[in-house]
């Protein structure tokens, strides 16, 4: 099951091809909608105030309603791109932006925005996403959830599910979206941006997804976060904890009928556990800020730059469906090498522990 998007943030229009997809998986445009309004921008006064509306077109691999095995092709058209400040930015490099390490690498500047380094790609892997977890849920009964665990220094006082969708911030907590509220108005008056701490997690996903050396599920999971805009770090289970932490503290312990902790994560020597997966991922501050900061023009010469367009104050906010949609993505993708190379779950090795409680992510 293999991904793959084109398109630039200013072009005509973004897409996605998807291979080695199953035949036969009922698929329609608008059940694409709702995952991609909760990823979208201009939704809040909270997020970029470009107005995308985000709708797929399939253009091929679906036949009557159903995936045909054959590549599966989505599109979503820009309707909304006009960046009046990359004229001038586009002969300057931003401080902390991408533009500089893509100039390195390609010495050709896109004028129109931030080309395929702009998160609005990340849009298309919602998209496919909505096939994986769909696939997912109805062939392995996994659920994908995920909400947001940081915003700069705040943390959740409480952790609740019903929560999540119900705010701008997939926050897990309703007593603070007040707080929140306050603190990122503040924040985008200021014109400083800040960071941010997602959590996704699966349940239902069965022991031995994934494999020991070479494509680790972990590894498989870290390669999948990080290429994520933004991303500086992830976490499995108790993640940087674990070093703080006694061998005695970390190992989960197993009984008869199931885990007795999750530290792991649910993976164990890059094979999944049964138990719930946990992946946290930290996302830096948005580097296009209107406050001015030291940068260099196309010529080397020390400049003030300064980003007027339409930028997210955290691009943490938008990035819980982002993060969900790697881990389907990734998921499915393991579902299908585990059953090519062993069959169905269960049936090379019995289930032998029960998989433990969800814990409280
Ligand atoms: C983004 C910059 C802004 C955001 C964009 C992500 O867009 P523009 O290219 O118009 O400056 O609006 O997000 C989206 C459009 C989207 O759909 O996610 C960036 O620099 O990452």
């Amino acid at each position: 099951f293999r991904v793959t998007t084109f398109g630039e943030s200013h072009g005509p229009a973004i897409g996605c091809v998807i291979d080695g997809c199953p035949p036969g998986i009922a698929i329609a445009a608008e059940e694409f909608a709702a995952d991609l309004e909760r990823r979208a921008t201009g939704r809040t006064r909270h997020t970029s105030a470009r107005r995308e509306s985000d709708a797929v077109e399939i253009l091929s691999g679906v036949y009557e309603g159903r995936s045909t095995g054959t590549p599966l092709a989505l599109l979503v058209r820009n309707t909304d791109a006009r960046s009046k400040d990359y004229e001038r930015i586009a002969r300057q490099f931003r401080p902390g932006h991408a533009d500089y390490t893509y100039w390195q690498k390609y010495g050709i500047r896109d004028p129109r925005g931030g080309g395929r380094s702009s998160a609005r790609e990340t849009t298309m892997r919602v998209a496919a996403a909505v096939v994986a977890k769909k696939w997912l849920a109805e062939r392995h009964d996994v659920r994908i959830r995920g909400h947001l665990a940081q915003i700069g220094g705040i943390v959740p006082a409480a952790h609740d599910w019903a929560a999540v969708e119900d705010n701008p911030f997939f926050w897990p907590d309703a007593a603070q979206v007040a707080e929140l509220e306050t603190y990122m108005d503040a924040l985008r008056k200021s014109g400083d941006s800040v960071g941010a701490r997602v959590t996704v997690v699966a349940d239902g996903v069965p022991p031995g997804w994934g494999e020991p050396v070479y494509g680790k599920l972990d590894a498989e999971l870290a390669a999948a976060m990080m290429s994520i805009n933004a991303v500086k770090g992830v976490e499995i289970g108790d993640g940087f904890a674990s070093v703080a932490q006694r061998g005695t503290v970390h190992r989960d312990g197993m009984a008869p009928d199931g885990f007795l902790s999750n530290h792991a994560g649910g993976i164990l020597g890059g094979i999944s556990t049964g138990q719930q997966l946990v992946v946290s991922v930290a996302f830096k501050p948005t580097s296009s800020l209107r406050l001015p900061g030291p940068g260099l023009d196309l010529d080397g010469n020390a400049v003030e730059v300064v980003t007027t367009g339409r930028h997210d104050p955290c691009v943490g906010i938008r990035a819980t469906p982002i993060c969900e949609a790697m881990l389907a993505l990734v998921l499915m993708d393991q579902a299908l090498r585990h059953r090519a190379q062993c069959g169905d779950v269960g049936e090379v090795a019995p289930r032998i522990a029960a998989a433990a409680p969800g814990g409280d992510h």
